[in-house]
């Protein structure tokens, strides 16, 4: 007797979040911002170093600033460390290095934490990891790491974005349960390109017209095209929210939930705006099947090993 495989199609899924549409579309928030706890429904944010108030200013606002995460001989050493790295011809020849399209300087550097021993140890520190598990309630794995080198003269900027709009569409990442931390590793000016976000707008997911063109990474993350919102969205949105802009002095840092909208413009003055970026991702939120790419990005962009930081 012969049997024939019966093919089963791939399961339907419904997508809380659709982006990458023929239209713009706004869903309401459908996750907390700051979770319970893994197991003690109710209560928010774990334990950990945050206060309550900068909790309850975090779930309003989706960001939390620290002046001083890392004291100045941490920061001395990271900033070491980002130059070795980025003067260092394998790394800049390596696909992890993002290459600045008119200076030719090296933009960024992704997955550090992987590369670096040192970045290593910073994601593991209590004072970073300790946060991301509280505002996340449960264990965290890190998605994605990069150093962002904005040297001056004319580095560009990042165009207006949500974050998690991008790691649902080409990562696969299901819900917002997802927050990044930015690590001034020099000092950030209200001059030299700082970042921008609006102050609440990570309670609504706004989903981009346009598909996902193949490989788009490739061209994202030089210049962002495919996940860009509107014109009009954008003018709704800084009418609604506001726009903070965000300096403070070398080992400050902020924190901020993946769905807020923000950018940074470009630094055109001599002084770099140098950080390291850090994105802590639930264990319990692990990437699946992209929502809106052909196919998922490369792991040094979207990680698929998703043991605990310990
Ligand atoms: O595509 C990404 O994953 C990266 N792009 C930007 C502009 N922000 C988030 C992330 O680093
Ligand atoms: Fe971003």
């Amino acid at each position: 007797m012969t049997t024939t495989p019966v093919r089963t199609e791939h399961a339907e899924r419904t997508d809380p979040y659709p982006t990458r549409g023929p239209r713009e579309v706004t869903t309401a928030r459908q996750d907390p911002v700051v979770w319970p706890a893994s197991g003690t429904p109710g209560r928010s944010g774990a334990p950990g170093p945050v206060s309550r108030a900068d909790l309850a200013g975090f779930e309003r606002d989706g960001f939390l600033t620290v002046d001083r995460l890392i004291g100045p001989d941490e920061v001395a050493l990271y900033r070491a460390e980002l130059e070795r790295l980025v003067s260092d011809p394998g790394v800049r020849a390596d696909e992890r290095s993002v290459i600045e399209p008119t200076s030719q300087d090296v933009r960024s550097v992704f997955e550090v934490h992987r590369i670096s021993e040192i970045f290593a140890g910073l994601v593991r520190d209590e004072r970073v990891v300790g946060r991301a598990r509280q505002i996340l309630g449960s264990d965290v794995y890190v998605h994605q790491s990069r150093i962002n080198v904005k040297p001056g003269f004319g580095a560009s900027g990042f165009y207006w974005h949500s974050d998690f709009e991008t790691w649902h569409a080409e990562d696969g990442l299901p819900n917002m349960r997802t927050v990044s931390v930015s690590i001034a590793l020099t000092e950030n000016y209200d001059t030299n390109g700082g970042l921008m976000i609006m102050p609440g707008s990570h309670r609504s997911f706004l989903g981009c017209a346009g598909e996902t063109p193949r490989d788009n990474y490739k061209q994202s993350l030089k210049m962002q095209d495919a996940g860009t919102p509107s014109h009009e969205a954008l003018t709704r949105m800084a009418d609604e929210h506001g726009i903070r802009l965000f300096t403070g002095r070398a080992g400050s840092a902020t924190w901020f939930d993946c769905n807020c909208m923000h950018g940074s413009g470009d630094n055109i003055t001599p002084y770099p705006r140098s950080n390291v970026f850090i994105v802590f991702n639930s264990v319990e939120n692990a990437a699946v099947e992209p929502f809106a790419a052909p196919a998922p990005r490369p792991e040094f962009i979207g990680a698929r090993d998703f043991t605990p930081v310990r």
